[in-house]
């Protein structure tokens, strides 16, 4: 009986070593390259970087503004940014409702430590650039703002306008 006891408690602690193992396998996977999410927003999804049509450059700088600031997009055209922050200070261009960003926003006021990824924002370090690529599958007026705390705040946001087909400029 107390073999028996012993071998059941030797096998419960094999099981539970071997779940820490997993979690820590999957806490390293996330380093690999990640898919093209398909996670559907109302402002679009991730654009997959081979089917990006047009290429647009925007800067980020401490006046706490983007530019350019405003533009037009077909419904369903997928765009690849490229996010530049000229700036002495951390930037980042976050796509959205303007409830959401100003949801978010408030957010990063209470909590600045607050990690953030996801496929429709860019951070982006003093003096570098990166991409971030986004279709815009429905129409309507969307944002884009950087959520460094106090910057949203200063007016760092942009205007996206995606045009339904057939609609003019
Ligand atoms: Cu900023």
């Amino acid at each position: 009986m107390n073999g028996f006891i012993t071998a059941a408690a030797i096998a419960a602690m094999a099981m539970l070593a071997g779940a820490a193992f997993a979690h820590g396998d999957a806490k390293q996977g996330k380093q690999a390259a990640r898919a093209v999410s398909t996670d559907e927003h109302a402002f679009g999804r991730e654009g997959d970087p081979k089917k990006a049509s047009r290429t647009v450059r925007i800067d980020m700088s401490d006046r706490m503004r983007f530019s350019p600031d405003r533009l037009s997009v077909l419904e369903g055209e997928t765009v690849k940014f490229i996010v530049r922050n000229s700036g002495n200070t951390m930037h980042e261009m976050v796509i959205g409702s303007m409830k959401e960003l100003k949801e978010h926003a408030e957010l990063m006021r209470k909590h600045p430590g607050m990690e953030h990824d996801e496929p429709y924002m860019a951070h982006i370090a003093p003096g570098k650039s990166g991409t971030l690529v986004w279709q815009f599958t429905r129409a309507g007026e969307f944002h884009f703002g950087c959520l460094v705390p106090g910057h949203f705040e200063a007016g760092m946001v942009g205007k996206i306008r995606v045009l339904a087909k057939g609609e003019k400029k």
